[in-house]
């Protein structure tokens, strides 16, 4: 009897340290720095954001997602298109740089304006080094476009998300 109580004590106490371990691990991740995207742009202070401002690299969902907050209720307002996000000029293509604040293997990078996919890059299902610039073709799109990048896992069935504002053309 003493034993068991003793189990069930120590298992309680496990619990908290379990938790702590995964708030740990939710801060290492990775986000489109350059050029600023919308979570970027909450961590700059150029548009005001709510708790996404600290940790622009935590936008992950479920692979397979089409929104720029990655289903976290949390950080929806990256989804307001209305919020004043500042759109950046680019050319008919534009080069996009990550920071990774925790290297995952990779399946690929996706690049999305609207419906279409207007670039993959495999990631060789490898770590990534510290930052990885692509450079993608934006497909014919003119005008103010909102494009969705995602960085698809290898190693767990996750994805991160993050929307850039761009004036093309
Ligand atoms: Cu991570």
């Amino acid at each position: 009897m003493k034993k068991k109580i003793i189990a069930a004590a120590s298992g309680a106490a496990l619990a908290p340290a379990f938790v702590v371990v995964l708030a740990g691990t939710a801060s290492a991740h990775g986000y489109i720095n350059s050029p600023p995207s919308r979570q970027a742009q909450c961590a700059q202070g150029t548009v005001q954001c709510g708790s996404i401002k600290y940790e622009p690299q935590s936008v992950e969902g479920p692979k397979g997602l089409r929104s720029c907050h990655g289903g976290n209720s949390a950080f929806a307002e990256l989804s307001d298109d209305s919020k004043g996000w500042r759109a950046t000029s680019v050319g008919t293509s534009a080069s996009f740089t990550w920071t990774f604040t925790a290297a995952h293997r990779t399946s690929n990078w996706e690049y999305y304006i609207g419906g279409t996919r207007v670039g993959v890059v495999s990631g060789n299902n490898a770590q990534p080094p510290r930052n990885v610039t692509h450079n993608i073709n934006l497909g014919g799109f003119t005008g103010r476009q909102k494009l969705l990048a995602i960085w698809n896992i290898a190693d767990t069935s996750n994805a991160f998300y993050a929307c850039v504002d761009l004036q093309v053309g």
